[in-house]
């Protein structure tokens, strides 16, 4: 079972709370799409994403990115019970979408570099840390049902 500090639990709210999530989203989902153009497959239904103008202007991509975002806010809202909040959500990926659980930490990266773009110094190291820790214990969530 993981461990928050109190720090940690602070620092991850009070970023979060600051955080736009359809912004935020919409960044982090689309670059996922334009650095790893393999994860692009899972999104045919989208419509364009021929270039990566194309893609961080496709409004699908900005509306599932929100969704996406909105559903991490739930991690942050269940730090001690992120597994059983995310069960249903292990098992659409895994079973139904087959989604690479290696997606996951790309997706968690993409997240970690525009949040630091967004918040410049305020994304201390420490900020940088939990949030890594966060998406690790979310990463791990989501890929359970492959085990
Ligand atoms: Ni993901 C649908 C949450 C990572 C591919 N995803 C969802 C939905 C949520 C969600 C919520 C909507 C579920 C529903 O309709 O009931 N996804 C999350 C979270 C993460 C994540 C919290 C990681 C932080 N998903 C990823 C990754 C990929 C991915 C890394 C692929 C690269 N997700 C999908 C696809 C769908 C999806 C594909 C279905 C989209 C659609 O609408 O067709």
């Amino acid at each position: 079972m993981v461990q928050w500090t109190d720090k940690e639990r602070e620092i991850i709210t009070q970023i979060w709370g600051k955080s736009d999530v359809a912004v935020i989203g919409a960044e982090a989902l689309g670059s996922l799409l334009v650095v790893y153009p393999w994860c692009q497959r899972l999104f045919a239904q989208f419509g364009n994403l021929s270039s990566p103008a194309a893609i961080m202007g496709n409004p699908r991509v900005k509306a599932h990115g929100k969704v996406v975002m909105a559903s991490f806010g739930e991690a942050i809202k269940n730090l001690d019970n992120v597994k059983s909040a995310f069960a249903k959500l292990s098992e659409l990926h895994c079973n139904k979408l087959h989604v690479d659980p290696e997606n996951f930490k790309l997706l968690i990266n993409m997240l970690l570099i525009v949040l630091a773009s967004h918040f410049g110094k305020e994304f201390t190291p420490t900020a940088h840390a939990a949030f890594q820790k966060l998406g690790n214990v979310v990463s791990h969530a989501l890929s359970r049902h492959y085990h």
